[in-house]
């Protein structure tokens, strides 16, 4: 029985495992949200109740326990929805163990730029999941102001029509000063980003050991995935998304990453770039890893571009467009369509349906052609099954004539799990799609 917001109890104490006093608190709009945060201690919930809130900044300095979280969500009961009249909607400071869930936030009509989350000082362990950020005056995640973040997940946004310097996810200060490491990005649908540069996820320099996987980005400005940084440290880790369009390079890696399963598409200047543009400056943890991706640039566009200073490790991939710079390191095992660098894997070329985003290869002649000399070379593909035998050129290991993965389309990648229980070509929901709002 669906309950109403009036009859629902304002405060709900219960004993946690722990022995604290854990609270759910609700808000309706047109409550203080600002002073509804204030009060909440570790352990308790925020939940806004559906229908539209308008707020102003709201400051989250709070600090969880690991086993009391402090999170701010939704109502599972209908949509709810944020719409900020100020800067930075959500502004983190020095905020630990903090959970933000089922939020769609909007900027109001004529409000400045501005960011729906913007971190501050030091954070850890927050995360933002099953949010859907649009019509913003600013980045929908950002991380330029910070000196450290550290265990931060972004998981299942749908984030959209961004504005200012318009990146989906900023992270980390440009010139290194403020780092975001050791967190994860994953299976969030970024698409037309807009304001004046409008990257999809950018990883600034010093952000090391980072995870971006799963994500669909595409129609973007700068790329879709910008990899800045190039300092030494864990690589930031570029796996089974999928990206195409950008007035940019599709994706490109400055350096220290491993860069694997992953299906890049045209157009754009180049689909992957390797290395910075400009002068190149490889710092002393540079070396990118390149295996089992899709680079397709639909023509003689180029489907990699090496910046030459750059080591590379480059195998088992399918280039399927032109390809410019001269690239320094090893490079084995992949195929080339047109500019045969080093060794081609396949000869002939690739079966599958380019037209239809539809990859998975039609015939067998990948199979077990590709290679297995380092141990960032891939166990699983873009769909997350386990390769058998060696690893098949490409990002799908062939199981079948058919494909039984998701099919490429605009909106949240589901995960392994998902598909298995709803079967093949399961539609996935992505939040907010229900508006049509493209
Ligand atoms: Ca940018
Ligand atoms: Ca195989």
């Amino acid at each position: 029985m669906r309950a109403s917001w009036a009859v629902v109890p304002a405060f709900c104490v219960s004993i946690s495992a722990a022995g604290a006093r854990a609270a759910s608190v609700s808000a309706a709009p047109g409550d203080d949200l600002q002073a509804k945060v204030d009060a909440l201690s570790p352990g308790d919930e925020l939940v806004l109740a559906s229908g539209v809130h308008r707020s102003r900044r709201i400051s989250v300095t709070k600090r969880g326990k690991p086993d009391l979280w402090i999170t701010i969500k939704g109502s599972n009961e209908g949509k709810t929805t944020i719409e900020s009249s100020e800067w930075h909607l959500f502004f983190l400071r020095d905020c630990r163990f903090v959970r933000f869930a089922s939020l769609e936030i909007i900027g109001a009509r004529g409000a400045p730029q501005y960011d729906a989350f913007k971190f501050a000082g030091r954070c850890e362990d927050v995360v933002i999941e099953d949010c859907s950020i649009h019509d913003i005056g600013g980045a929908a995640i950002s991380c330029s102001g910070v000196e450290r973040v550290e265990r931060l997940i972004v998981r299942g946004c749908r984030i959209w029509r961004t504005g200012g310097h318009g990146e989906g996810m900023y992270l980390g200060r440009q010139d290194g000063s403020g780092v975001v490491v050791n967190s994860v990005f994953e299976r969030n649908w970024i698409h037309h980003t807009g304001g004046d540069q409008g990257d999809g996820i950018e990883i600034n320099a010093g952000s090391v050991g980072n995870a971006v996987r799963d994500n669909v980005i595409h129609d973007t400005k700068f790329p879709c995935i910008f990899v800045e940084n190039v300092e030494a440290g864990p690589p930031n880790i570029v796996e089974r998304n999928v990206c195409w369009g950008a007035k940019d390079n599709v994706v490109q890696i400055n350096g220290n990453a491993v860069v694997r399963n992953n299906i890049f598409l045209g157009p754009g200047k180049a689909v992957l770039r390797l290395g910075p543009e400009g002068k190149p400056r490889p710092g002393p943890g540079s070396t990118v890893k390149a295996f089992n991706n899709l680079l397709w640039s639909g023509g003689g566009e180029p489907a990699v571009s090496f910046a030459g200073d750059l080591d590379v490790i480059f195998a088992n991939n399918i280039v399927d467009g032109g390809v410019t710079g001269k690239p320094k390191g090893l490079l084995t095992h992949n195929y080339w369509r047109l500019d045969i660098l080093g060794d081609n894997a396949v000869p002939g070329p690739p079966k599958y349906d380019a037209a239809m985003k539809a990859f998975y290869p039609l015939s067998d002649s990948f199979a077990d052609k590709g290679w297995r000399g380092d141990p960032d070379v891939p166990w699983d593909d873009f769909d997350g099954n386990v390769r058998i035998g060696m690893p098949d050129v490409g990002p799908y290991e062939r199981a079948g004539t058919a494909h039984a993965g998701w099919k490429i389309s605009p909106g949240l990648k589901p995960t392994a799990a998902a598909r298995r229980r709803e079967g093949p070509g399961a539609a996935s929901q992505a939040p907010g799609s229900s508006e049509g709002r493209d």
